[in-house]
């Protein structure tokens, strides 16, 4: 229940019967659309007589007088839902047309909040600095508390070393279906207890994320009324297997999923998912969260002692994370943090010993104020997002990216490398795009302009094999798709994709330079990084140039920073651009909300049709459709019903019950099934409750264990190890500074959309890593 309704609102509240707000009309009522209730507030001169005679005429329940001056009543129908987006016309109608009625009005939600209840009453709420407004700039997560928002509706699950699920600080947002225990296979996340307590880390994270507030007991969770679960899976082998399916567990119910792991930040590690947990991130962004996409939100890495760099972590530099830096109380560069192209915001969190750590829940119910490192701002950054996806339950994975790069400020962190880009925005390798502030990224959450869909535009650069001088320049002119499909006006994420050899991988730099002259390096030196074996079909990622329009030159630059007779041939390079076609730096600032999509409305100013590319659901324009509803273009269902000047009109149509997400309204139209049903790919029906023993997986929509999946992996690995490793040998004379220019050809770039196809693997790990890589928990 929410704490935020009482005081006036209360009482107003309680006289007109009105229940409390449910997750779904929190979401709608934030985005400032009328929630329509089942009661009417009616005048009559006759008092309550004249009243009763109404209620039993229309089938209306009176509730009595609203003042005491027996004209005002409180009529209440059953028969009509509780909370409509749009006013009851029947009666409307019947009202209107009673000559005793002399006023009404159906009731619509109001959100009221009692600002001072905003602050936390819990013990430790004034120990957590990065909330309470100790420190100028925090999270600014009160501003959002203000408005009433506190994570109601939606679901976050911690992967990790599982959950203290009866702490007392927990237990009430405890949610068993975003939980599961991939360690033994069973349920219940609950943490093994040894003496040292090294499995607190999941039980830490998760008290950051949802700890209750008000309750007398430790602080308070920046998602406060979310739903929280645990997935215990560090605490064991670590296989591609308990990976994916930890990553694919329950994509329809658990909206963002937290994690603080990742493979070893040792300075010398490069490394990445297998093959099934890229297809688990693949399939979370493209079907999760009812197609919208699964939130991964990610921490950026501890590797900071040993010379880490993110973007040889093939979890954090994946475009399907958003992934977390950390700053310090005084705004600097933590010992541990990792620099990398591929981090897009930061939250606080520890540094040296002096400076205030977070504060949250620990093992054996105990609070604690000594979380520290990266893994401590991933979660509060899931939090903070938990908080913009009640105030907007429709923005996609890409929305949410897009939104987080905006409301990040460079504020008053420290560091020698802010630069700004080709859109204006201030960028660094340590803190992406700034400090994340909550009240930011919920203002533009409530009025973001859906994303168009994510086109992805391939230029493969070099494909013959290069030797390396001590310094070398690759350019080329791109035209991003010009004319196809799948041009790009505005960046979102770059990759560069290289397979070279090099006699010492650490002493090799790589940075990339954009059209409007962004420099991004993708990887600095990493002195531990001894390596013989290059890299090998690596992907790096940069967050650093989005919205950039990347027509012209991109620069790739490879240099020796070390050992003078470092030698290493060059044999492919790629630069895989994402974005859309829409000039995203044009948008109209201020409020954009989604019912500015609207193209046509009725004369009471409802929307009736909407812009392309959003479809209509209740008089809303939204970029795709919820959950059971699928998407499509009217006239081929209703032909003749089609509104004047427009040949087809885009909808939301409800899905068969049966289905969670579908394609048709057919009960053989499913696409997902709801928790705890099975989907039959085959014939896309959903089948009851079943798989009682012998399976005890809790989901069947997603788990990579279809006989097609196994076949398809096995597949996968054929294809790995035939073409993983470059076998071919320079030719190209090593000079000491080489510059090679590709002139742009129109065409060159290939099509490709990603948004709905399955891509092979890019970034290839040896075959005996993929079962016995161990992940190294982020302290
Ligand atoms: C890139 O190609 C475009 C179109 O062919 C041309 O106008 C432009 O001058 C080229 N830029 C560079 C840096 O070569
Ligand atoms: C929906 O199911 C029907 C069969 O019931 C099938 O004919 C139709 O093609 C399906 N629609 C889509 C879009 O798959
Ligand atoms: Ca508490």
């Amino acid at each position: 229940m929410r704490p935020a309704g009482t005081g006036l609102w209360l009482c107003l509240a309680l006289t007109l019967g009105l229940g409390l707000v449910s997750p779904l009309a929190v979401g709608w009522a934030s985005a400032r659309v009328p929630i329509y209730v089942n009661s009417w507030a009616v005048r009559v001169s006759q008092g309550n007589q004249e009243a009763e005679r109404l209620a039993r005429k229309f089938g209306f329940i009176n509730l009595g007088q609203i003042f005491p001056d027996g004209q005002y009543f409180h009529l209440r129908h059953r028969g009509v839902v509780q909370h409509s987006l749009t006013p009851h016309w029947g009666h409307r109608l019947r009202l209107k047309k009673d000559p005793q009625v002399r006023w009404f009005e159906q009731q619509t939600l109001r959100r009221r909040v009692k600002r001072s209840l905003a602050v936390p009453t819990d013990p430790w709420f004034p120990k957590q600095w990065y909330m309470n407004n100790e420190v100028q700039p925090d999270l600014n997560i009160l501003q959002v508390w203000g408005q009433g928002l506190t994570g109601q509706g939606v679901v976050v699950s911690i992967l990790d070393d599982g959950i203290e699920k009866d702490h007392p600080d927990l237990w009430a947002n405890y949610d068993p279906l975003a939980s599961y225990d991939f360690n033994d296979y069973d349920p219940d996340p609950q943490p093994r207890y040894t003496p040292s307590n090294e499995n607190r880390h999941g039980t830490r994270c998760a008290g950051e994320v949802a700890a209750l507030a008000n309750n007398g007991y430790c602080g308070a969770g920046v998602a406060y009324n979310a739903r929280i679960g645990g997935v215990r899976m560090l605490d064991g082998t670590i296989t591609d297997i308990i990976e994916a399916q930890s990553l694919s567990l329950q994509p329809q119910h658990i909206h963002i999923y937290s994690a603080s792991w990742g493979p070893e930040d040792d300075g010398r590690t490069v490394d990445g998912p297998g093959i099934l947990t890229r297809e688990a991130f693949q399939r979370g962004v493209t079907k999760g969260r009812g197609g919208l996409g699964t939130l991964f939100v990610w921490a950026s890495g501890n590797g900071g002692l040993h010379y880490d760099n993110c973007n040889c972590d093939g979890y954090t530099n994946s475009i399907h994370t958003l992934s977390v830096g950390s700053a310090t109380q005084q705004g600097r560069v933590p010992w541990y943090s990792e620099a990398c192209a591929s981090t897009l915001t930061t939250t606080y969190s520890s540094g040296v010993v002096t400076d205030p750590q977070i504060v949250t829940t620990d093992l054996h119910h105990q609070c604690t104020d000594k979380h520290t490192g990266t893994s401590a701002s991933a979660p509060l950054a899931a939090g903070m997002i938990a908080l913009a996806l009640e105030a907007n339950p429709f923005l996609s994975w890409r929305d949410m990216q897009h939104l987080v790069v905006r409301a990040s400020r460079p504020a008053q962190l420290q560091a020698e490398d802010w630069r700004t880009n080709g859109v204006g925005r201030q960028v660094s390798h340590h803190y992406g795009y700034g400090l994340l502030d909550a009240g930011l990224l919920v203002d533009m959450a409530r009025t973001w302009l859906p994303t168009q869909p994510q086109q992805k535009c391939t230029i493969s650069v070099v494909h013959t094999p290069i030797t390396m001088s001590s310094l070398m320049h690759v350019q080329k002119n791109v035209t991003a798709c010009t004319g196809l499909p799948n041009y790009i006006r505005s960046l979102e994420h770059v990759q560069v994709r290289l397979s070279l050899s090099y006699s010492r991988r650490g002493d090799l730099e790589i940075r990339l330079t954009s059209p409007m002259g962004t420099h991004s390096t993708l990887v600095a030196v990493r002195p531990f990084d001894i390596s013989g074996q290059g890299y090998n079909n690596w992907i790096f990622m940069s967050t650093h140039f989005w919205d950039e329009d990347p027509q012209g030159e991109w620069t790739l630059i490879l240099e020796n920073k070390g050992y003078y007779f470092n030698t290493g041939t060059l044999y492919r390079y790629t630069l895989l651009l994402y974005g859309t076609a829409e000039d995203m730096t044009v948008r109209p600032t201020g409020s954009q909300v989604t019912s500015s999509a609207c193209m046509r409305r009725d004369p009471q100013g409802l929307c009736q049709e909407c812009h392309s590319p959003t479809y209509i659901l209740d008089h809303l324009c939204l970029s795709h459709c919820p959950p059971r509803y699928f998407s499509h273009t009217q006239g081929s269902v209703t032909p003749g019903h089609k509104p004047p000047g427009s040949s087809a009109m885009r909808v939301c149509t409800s899905c068969h019950p049966s289905c969670y997400t579908c394609r048709g309204n057919s009960p053989l139209n499913c696409t997902s099934c709801w928790p705890s049903h099975t989907l039959d790919e085959l014939h896309g029906s959903c089948l009851g409750p079943a798989t009682p023993a012998g399976h005890p997986l809790p989901t069947a929509t997603s788990q990579p264990h279809h006989p097609w999946g196994r076949a398809r992996a096995m597949l996968l690995v054929l294809l790995v190890v035939a073409f993983g490793t470059p076998l071919f040998s320079g030719v190209l004379p090593n000079t000491e500074v080489q510059k090679l220019i590709y002139p742009a050809q129109k065409g060159q770039d290939s099509h490709s959309h990603s948004t709905a196809t399955t891509r092979l693997p890019a970034q290839v790990s040896s075959e005996a890593e993929l079962d016995l890589r161990g992940a190294s928990v982020a302290f």
